[in-house]
């Protein structure tokens, strides 16, 4: 028998929640019209940057690739840093109006896991304050307890695809890749957590569902819930056991090679 399953890692951002076209973007959108810009970030054009994780590294690379003529400040890092900040407050604002909730199966798995003894961590590229804001405003603020670790942001210095979110989640759980499932929507997470060596489940949403998702153990469209049964789009459907929706038993059946 092989390394007991005792841990799941949870992305926040598009697993969790959509919170990218209809969160992020629009607190970008409100960031940049506060500070005088005309930039807009439209539902299209935001999916091309979502090819760049993170927030400053997202409006860098804007200014690198899409409006090249912006003259900027003398000290572009800190025009950045300050628009990001801009950004994390109108974000959170917009959580705190309850904007974003939790995707379909999400409050269900995460509680069965806790009944079933399983230990649970984030890895994200998004900032502290925004996994702070989207679970104290969906879940509550004790579910921030529910998480031993909340690895996210500047935490590493590279952000996904890099496996360094995993890495550091992993090694403060004091636990091998082989003892615990990664739970992902994009192709640059699937990068990430199969860098670090996790088997990955991923939840595809609009702007991912064409990524390269070859390297996961399975592809859902949602991990679904009573009313909303998920669908297998890749991988082994028999671990679902007949199930509508994507259970602990599904997970340790998945985990066991299945
Ligand atoms: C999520 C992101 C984040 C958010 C913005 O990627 O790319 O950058 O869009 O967050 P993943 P910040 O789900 O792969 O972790 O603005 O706080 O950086
Ligand atoms: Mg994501």
């Amino acid at each position: 028998m092989g390394t007991p399953l005792q841990a799941l890692l949870f992305d926040v951002d598009g697993t969790l929640a959509d919170t990218e076209r209809d969160g992020h973007r629009v607190a970008f959108n409100q960031a940049f019209r506060e500070a005088g810009l005309d930039w807009d970030w439209d539902p299209a054009l935001y999916g091309e940057l979502l090819t760049v994780t993170g927030g400053k590294e997202r409006i860098r690379h804007y200014l690198t690739h899409f409006n090249t003529d912006f003259a900027g400040p003398a000290d572009l890092d800190a025009f950045i840093a300050g628009l990001h900040q801009a950004k994390t407050a109108h974000y959170t604002a917009l959580l705190a109006q309850g904007r974003i909730p939790l995707r379909s199966g999400v409050e269900r798995l995460l509680g069965e896991a806790r009944q079933a003894g399983l230990r649970l961590a984030i890895a994200t590229t998004t900032t502290p304050a925004n996994v702070e804001a989207l679970l104290t405003h969906t879940l509550g603020s004790a579910s921030l307890d529910w998480f031993e670790v909340i690895a996210a942001g500047d935490i590493v210095p590279s952000k996904k695809p890099a496996p360094d979110i995993y890495d550091y989640a992993l090694k403060a759980l004091k636990l091998p890749p082989e003892a615990c499932l990664a739970f992902e929507d994009s192709g640059n997470g699937i990068r990430s957590s199969c860098g670090a060596g996790l088997r990955t489940i991923i939840a595809i949403n609009d702007y991912t569902r064409t990524h390269d998702f070859s390297d996961a153990a399975l592809v859902l469209d949602q991990f679904g819930e009573p009313g909303q049964p998920c669908q297998v789009l890749a991988g082994n459907a028999v671990v679902l056991n007949g199930s509508p929706w994507l259970d602990v038993s599904s997970l340790q059946r998945l985990h066991g090679g299945g």
